[in-house]
């Protein structure tokens, strides 16, 4: 469906719009400070942190991106994108895409490309309404305005569900598009190499197929996934976060961090938890080899969201992963060796915040996430979900 775009950003006149920059300046200076709280945190690798609250009031913020002017784009599933100045004042961006929020369905990855500070592209995956209890997952670029969205594409569309739409988006250091898609609450979709459910699908920037893609004309990279949210990389090393089975589809646990394989499957439906892999037999191609995952969490932490940590902020947290967990409350730090192999883990902030689902790093080298207090799984603290933001302890 298109949608009537807002195009004043540029036919404004230069006037118009140092008056407007100068109103947003006005308004951001009643804006309170970023609040830096008071508890400090000592983990066992000898770090010492502190939080800051960048902004409060989110509603169940569930991607966000940085902006080449200082900027953060925070994802709502709700279906509103927030931009978040450097100082914390915060605004709402136009035209947006008909986002149908419904459970754990609505508006969820975002990325950002710019090929020049005044260029910039923005890729969104959401839910859209089809029929009246359908849902469709979307994937879609635009400019990215002063205001909102322009030049709306539409990439890719598929099948979407209540629950289990994955929907991450991140562009790889091959500079190449990346877009998580959950099994839709059917399992088999994960095995059948012509759906693109349950899979890491990888794309151009234009959306179109990369001719070196493992499955020939497809748009799939690896198979077999449950609901995968998270997604980072150290080097050429793609680490992924999937969550395990939750009661009706497999006893609740067995959460996954996957290092993935081009062309590689990881099981589900089939092979989920310690049985993973233990269908392997010598000569197996890599699609019937069943890919085990590199860390397994018994008890379900539910991680949705991924970082491989590359900042010079926390130096002891380079190149470490951290893995945001709603369930679990928390974020867990995971160390690499130098193969990139798990050798240890430390929950972070346990119970401090709540639910936690989006981790990043801002190019101001610190370590960011939100809370999802309010997507109806948690108990809201605040008026609000936050953004938040670990730095190094005076
Ligand atoms: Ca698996």
């Amino acid at each position: 469906m298109a949608l009537p775009m807002k195009n004043s950003s540029i036919q404004l006149p230069r006037v118009l719009l140092a008056i407007t920059l100068g109103l947003i300046a006005t308004v951001c200076t009643a804006i309170p400070a970023i609040e830096r709280l008071a508890t400090v945190y000592s983990f066992d690798d000898g770090s010492r942190v502190q939080v800051e609250v960048i902004a409060r009031g989110l509603h169940v913020p569930w991607g966000m991106a940085f902006t080449p002017a200082g900027g953060i784009i925070v994802s709502e599933r709700i279906g509103r994108l927030q931009l978040i100045s450097a100082n914390g004042s915060m605004r709402e961006l136009d035209s947006l895409p008909q986002v149908y929020a419904r459970d754990e369905s609505g508006l969820m990855g975002i990325a950002l490309h710019s090929l020049s500070r005044d260029q910039l592209f923005i890729y969104l995956c959401y839910s859209e309404r089809k029929g009246i209890f359908g849902t469709e997952n979307v994937l879609i670029k635009a400019m990215l305005g002063r205001f909102g969205l322009l030049d709306e594409q539409e990439l890719l569309r598929w099948q979407g569900d209540r629950f289990h739409n994955g929907c991450q988006v991140a562009i790889g250091p091959d500079q190449l598009l990346y877009v998580t898609t959950g099994d839709a609450t059917e399992g088999d979709n994960a095995q059948d190499l012509d759906s693109l459910l349950g899979k890491l699908l990888r794309l151009q920037l234009d959306g179109s197929i990369p001719t070196d893609n493992p499955f020939s004309g497809s748009p799939v990279y690896s198979f077999g996934h449950r609901n995968p949210q998270g997604l980072s990389w150290q080097d050429d090393q793609i680490f992924l976060v999937e969550h395990g089975p939750s009661g009706f589809d497999g006893p609740r646990g067995s959460d996954e961090l996957n290092r993935i394989q081009a062309g590689g499957n990881y099981g589900w439906p089939e092979d989920y938890g310690r049985t993973n892999g233990s269908s392997n037999k010598p000569g197996d191609s890599i699609t019937q080899q069943r890919q085990t995952p590199i860390l397994l969490w018994d008890q379900s932490i539910a991680p949705a969201g991924l970082l491989v940590y590359r900042g010079d902020k926390l130096p002891r947290w380079r190149n470490q992963l951290f893995v945001a967990a709603l369930a679990g409350e928390s974020l867990v730090r995971v160390a690499l060796d130098d193969r990139g192999d798990p050798v240890d883990q430390e929950v972070l902030f346990k119970g401090e915040f709540g639910r936690i689902r989006a981790v990043a790093e801002g190019p101001d080298g610190y370590l960011y996430f939100t809370t999802s207090n309010l997507d109806g799984r948690g108990t809201p603290r605040t008026r609000g979900d936050l953004l938040l933001r670990v730095v190094p302890a005076n």
